[in-house]
């Protein structure tokens, strides 16, 4: 669970629906009718496109210089996931911890954090723009994700991309936190999973011991806590069937920005 501090608008807002409650706003309301989540639907698959189309699929997120990073680097959304699992993991270092790369591959893979800082990494300067409205310059180190892939051998059944992550932000199973990405950006070069933020060991807050970043696209999509790595068909099987944690309580799929 999150800790107090810290707690974001709409998590506070989720937890006083309480344990796998549901947010009765009007807004709510509305993003449950069906005829206006097609229209939404719609209109996402339309942005997606015209953005791939004007920018073009490889264009790079704009990067910035050292003195740029933010003196601050807000946390949001959990800061911790808490439980005996993770305090586990936490306490031996993740030493014990593994990233699990399955599904719809050749070859499962199961990393640890000391293999996945001996592939080759990328270092990238970059701002992170939260739905909520505050933006922050943070330096991010990790594993190219496309490297993992090509490591993987994805089936061509495969479209995308599950992230399951340690924390639930709701109690119950409906409360993890998951994202889902498509391939195309899994295969961007700004893609990566991140074990180092501003040149030191991921911090508890922003996602120890590995976060995506995923730079053309707003926080929520970027999984803290990543524990496993899923490629699917489809994701209507996956919590209430929208592709994450935030999407199922209405938010856009695709969050281009
Ligand atoms: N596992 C997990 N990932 C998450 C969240 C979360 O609550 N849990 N919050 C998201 C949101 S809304 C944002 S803005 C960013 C915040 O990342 P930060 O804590 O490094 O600022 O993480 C995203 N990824
Ligand atoms: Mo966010």
């Amino acid at each position: 669970m999150t800790a107090p501090r810290d707690f974001s608008r709409r998590a506070a807002l989720l937890a006083a629906a309480g344990a796998g409650g549901v947010m009765l706003t009007g807004c709510d309301q509305l993003s449950r009718s069906s005829s206006f989540r097609r229209v939404m639907a719609a209109a996402e698959r339309l942005n997606l496109k015209t953005q791939r189309l004007l920018i073009g699929q490889d264009a790079l997120a704009r990067e910035f210089s050292p003195a740029d990073l933010s003196p601050v680097f807000k946390a949001n959304g959990s800061i911790h996931p808490g439980g005996d699992d993770y305090k586990r993991m936490l306490d031996s270092n993740f030493t014990d911890w593994r990233l699990t790369l399955d599904g719809l591959v050749t070859h499962s893979l199961s990393l640890s954090l000391e293999e996945l800082r001996a592939l080759p990494a990328r270092s990238q300067i970059t701002r992170h723009d939260c739905v909520e409205g505050w933006s922050a310059i943070g330096g991010w180190t990790g594993v190219p994700l496309g490297l993992l892939l090509k490591s993987a051998v994805v089936l061509p059944q495969a479209r995308y991309l599950v992230f399951h992550c340690a924390d639930n932000l709701g109690g119950g199973s409906n409360g993890l936190y998951y994202e889902t990405i498509d391939l195309v950006d899994a295969h961007h070069p700004q893609t990566i999973l991140a074990y180092d933020m501003n040149g030191k060991p991921l911090p508890v807050a922003h996602g120890a011991p590995l976060r995506l970043r995923l730079e053309r696209q707003l926080g929520y999509k970027m999984a803290k806590y990543v524990m496993r790595i899923e490629a699917v068909a489809d994701f209507a099987h996956i919590g209430s069937g929208n592709g994450g944690f935030w999407e199922d309580r209405g938010y856009a799929w695709y969050a281009g920005i």
